[in-house]
Parts: C-alpha cells; structure tokens; sequence
C-alpha cells in the first residue's frame, strides 16, 4: 500500500497538525510505502517572503525528523524540486469543475482573510493537491478533518480522469484519525487550531518551552461547570480530553473515568503535564538537527530523486492518455 500525505512550510507547526498528521507520518512507514512532501509550491498561493519560506522549510523538515519520520524507511521531499506536480495539476485541470472548486471551505475561509489579493493560486490549490497524491498513485491519504474535502475533490478528479481517458490513476481513500482529527484552539474552542487566524494563546507550538505550553493549557477556555466529559456545550473541554487521550495513547472514555468528580484545575494540570513530556523528545531532537541545513537540504535532494522515480512514469501515462506532446 502506497501512503502520501503534504505538509506546509508555513509558520511553526502546532499540536493540532502534529496529532492530526504528523504522527499518522510517523505511523505510516510501518505500515506502507510512505511518500511526504513539504509543499513550498502551496505556500506560495498566500502572501509570503522568499527568505523566509526557505526558512521555513528546513524548519518543517527538521520537526519531520525530529517527530520520527525517517528517509531511510519514508520518501520525504521537497515539492518544489518535483516539476511534475505542476504538470500535472494543469493536465488535471481538464478535468475538475469550476464549481466545485469554487465550493471548496478553504478556499472561502482563505479567500476572505485576504486584504491585496485573492490569487488564482488559492482557487487553484486543491488541484495541485490531487496532482500531489494522484502523481503518485498513492491509496491512502492521511490529513487531519479539515483536509476531507479536499481528498473527495481528489477522488473525483481521478475518477473523472480515469473515465474520460482510459484507467491511468488511484483513486484515494483518506485517512483521518478517530481521535484527535481536529484539535481546536485553547482559546476559542469552536474553531480549529491553526496557523492562520488562531489566537496566539490558544496555539500549542510543537517547539514551545514546557513553561508556555503550561500556561496556555492551563488558561484555556472551559465552561462553568466542573465536569471532565466530553459534550455539545463544552467544545473546552471535550477539547482537552480528546488532546490527553491522544497523547497517553488512551480512549476518551478513560480519560473521562480517571477524572471524575476532580475538577478542571486538576485535568489541566494533568493535560499541560502530559502534553509538555509528549512534544519534549520531538523539540530537544529539533534543537540538534535544525543547525546543520546541508544536511536537511541533503536529505530533501535524496528524497527528491526517490520521488521523481515514481512521478515520471505516472506524468508519462497522463500525457499519453490525453494526447499530449508527442506520442510514446
Ligand atoms: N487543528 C487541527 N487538528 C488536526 N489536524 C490539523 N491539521 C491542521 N490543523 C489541524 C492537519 O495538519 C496537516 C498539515 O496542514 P497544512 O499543510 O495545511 O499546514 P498549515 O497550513 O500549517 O495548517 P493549518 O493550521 O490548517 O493552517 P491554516 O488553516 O492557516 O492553513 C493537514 O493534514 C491538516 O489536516
């Protein structure tokens, strides 16, 4: 079985990417031929800084590395060194309706946070995504919820693809976690964490230091009440006992035994406790392998040529079921 999964080099990775994707990478090369991409290209569609975007790659690799993703038993690369990703994202643009793009909620969401420009990148973004996964006949996609729609526009577009031209691609299942597929933010509760519009407080950064982690776990928003269980009207709470299952690799419903009748000053602390030794490893890791960028850049260039490998094949059988440029 073939997993892919893309991550972007954007801003510093909170706990919400780390437990709804990041340890689904990590899991993955036990369980398949795991292929990830760090996709600068995505990174692009928003207003951005070249320094820095370069920045922020190695920043990303080194967390990947550090979370246990490991080149020699995963393909990890560099979307940007890949041409075929953009090649493919116009080929398959024959096939994926405007409106449907046009009904994606990232799009909108993203779209009206812009103040200059809305580019035709943002709109476009879900089909890079599907040339991503689809360049590499890929069966599994693991994302965190809020990526679900953007994998069944994926699956359409294949089967589109596949029906109009002849079978050519996979068609992806995603891959979301029961638990854990959407964190939200500490400080607003009804909203997903996230690296865009989320309040600086109600963000656990994978590289904050224990003391800021604690603070921001213990000052979350709760409700009034006084008990540990998950439930419509207290989105706080049902917040932190899915991050505590999660991160003692427990079911919800223990965590909300193992707190009964104790409170909420108790559960936090237990939760800033947990969550602080849980992303310890992967920041001190971080700390030593961040300073040595030939060796991050040398790693992404190894894993570029494992992807081309399987990206050129796929790219060729695209452009000869469609016609285009000159037959094989
Ligand atoms: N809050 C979340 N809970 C669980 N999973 C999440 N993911 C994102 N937020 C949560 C998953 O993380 C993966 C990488 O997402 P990305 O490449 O879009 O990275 P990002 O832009 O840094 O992620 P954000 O926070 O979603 O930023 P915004 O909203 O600003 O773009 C994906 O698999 C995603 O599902």
């Amino acid at each position: 079985m073939r997993i892919f999964s893309g991550i972007q080099p954007t801003g510093r990775k909170h706990l919400g990417n780390y437990i709804g994707a990041i340890t689904q990478y990590v899991a993955g090369q036990d369980r398949g031929e795991a292929i990830y991409c760090i996709v600068d290209l995505h990174a692009t569609t928003v207003p951005y800084d070249p320094v820095e975007l370069r920045e922020r790659m190695y920043d990303t690799t080194a967390v990947l590395l550090a979370a246990g993703l490991d080149p020699e038993r995963c393909v990890l690369f560099r979307q940007g060194d890949v041409a075929e990703h953009t090649e493919l994202c116009w080929l398959l643009c024959s096939v994926t309706a405007f409106g449907d793009l046009n009904r994606m909620h990232q799009f909108k969401e993203k779209a009206g946070a812009q103040r200059e420009l809305v580019s035709a990148g943002l709109f476009f973004y879900p089909v890079l995504q599907a040339a991503d996964v689809l360049l590499y006949r890929a069966h599994e996609v693991p994302v965190g919820d809020d990526q679900r729609q953007h994998v069944e526009l994926m699956r359409d577009i294949a089967e589109r693809f596949n029906s109009r031209f002849g079978e050519t691609l996979v068609v992806p299942e995603h891959r979301i976690p029961d638990v854990g597929a959407r964190i939200m933010d500490l400080q607003e509760p009804e909203r997903k964490m996230a690296t865009t519009g989320g309040t600086p407080q109600g963000t656990v950064y994978v590289l904050d230091d224990p003391k800021t982690i604690e603070k921001k776990v213990r000052s979350a928003v709760t409700d009034s009440g006084s008990d540990v269980v998950r439930a419509p009207d207290k989105p706080g709470i049902s917040n932190l006992v899915e991050v505590l299952a999660v991160v003692r690799g427990i079911a919800p419903e223990e965590v909300e035994r193992e707190f009964a009748g104790q409170g909420y000053g108790a559960f936090k602390a237990a939760v800033a406790e947990a969550v602080v030794e849980y992303l310890r490893p992967v920041r001190e890791r971080y700390e030593q392998l961040r300073p040595d960028q030939a060796a991050l850049e040398a790693a992404l260039a190894a894993g570029a040529e494992k992807a081309r490998a399987i990206a050129v094949p796929t790219l060729a059988d695209v452009r000869e079921a469609m016609g285009v440029g000159a037959p094989r």
